[in-house]
């Protein structure tokens, strides 16, 4: 919840099923409302909220007041625990990801992790995922985009990428660093099938990943099951056999 004298602070009681306006402040090493903050990726904060199962996910952009009361609606599908994330960087700052708990009452279903895959549906898209993640070194991780049988090669960009990729790890939830390789108008990345991820996997054991992308002027969500560690690693292919050991950047 804290970091650098940074602390997320929830406001709002959630109820389960209907819009809720929720207000959050994060407080500076002051103890009053950061107001001042850097735009990355187009915003000032980005604000995730995921069901403590890691079934739910939703990445959503809340509104500033002048004193630093931060709002934005948010449905929680149901009754249950939920993390929120909030991730900015304040000025003259380090970027920071502070995580809240949330709790919303009423009988509570917990679901079991979904099944490690490596393919998602999602609204009439298919994604594939290639790639590993291996703990303690940053992994490169490939996403594929198609729709009826035909790679997406117009995907659009959003907050200034084809692609934001969310990592948590399932148990306690810990937040990875990823970052995409390159962005729109640099010259090199192509605006689909395949976005490309580097995300930094602190351990062993299943992680969540959830991928936003713009295509057709709306922005879809594809999530997978991966496994990091041991037994998890695809056999190489061939082009990438020598290659194992080399840094990520390396290339
Ligand atoms: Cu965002």
């Amino acid at each position: 919840m804290s970091q650098n004298g940074y602390t997320l602070n929830p406001l709002t009681a959630a109820k389960a099923g209907e819009p809720t306006d929720f207000q959050f402040t994060v407080t500076g090493p002051g103890g009053r409302p950061v107001t001042d903050y850097k735009v990355e990726h187009d915003k000032k904060l980005h604000f995730i909220v995921v069901s403590r199962d890691l079934n739910t996910f939703q990445h959503v952009h809340p509104e500033m007041a002048a004193d630093g009361l931060w709002s934005v609606k948010v449905t929680f599908p149901a009754a249950g625990t939920y993390r929120a994330f909030a991730d900015f960087t304040p000025a003259g700052g380090q970027a920071l990801t502070l995580g809240a708990d949330i709790q919303v009452a009423g009988d509570f279903q917990p679901k079991p992790l979904p099944a490690v895959s490596r393919t998602a549906e999602v609204d009439g898209y298919t994604v594939t995922l290639d790639g590993d993640l291996i703990p303690g070194r940053s992994s490169k991780l490939t996403l594929k985009v198609g729709k009826d049988g035909k790679p997406v090669t117009d995907l659009q960009p959003y907050l200034g990428a084809y692609g934001h990729l969310v990592a948590l790890r399932a148990g306690d939830l810990a937040y990875l660093h990823v970052h995409p390789d390159g962005e729109p108008g640099d010259g090199r990345t192509k605006p689909g099938p395949e976005i490309t991820f580097y995300a930094e996997a602190p351990s062993g054991g299943d992680y969540r990943l959830f991928l936003d992308f713009q295509h057709g002027g709306a922005v879809h969500t594809a999530d997978f099951t991966v496994k990091a560690g041991e037994g998890s690693q695809q056999p190489p292919k061939p082009e990438e056999k020598n290659d194992h050991d080399s840094t990520p950047h390396g290339h």
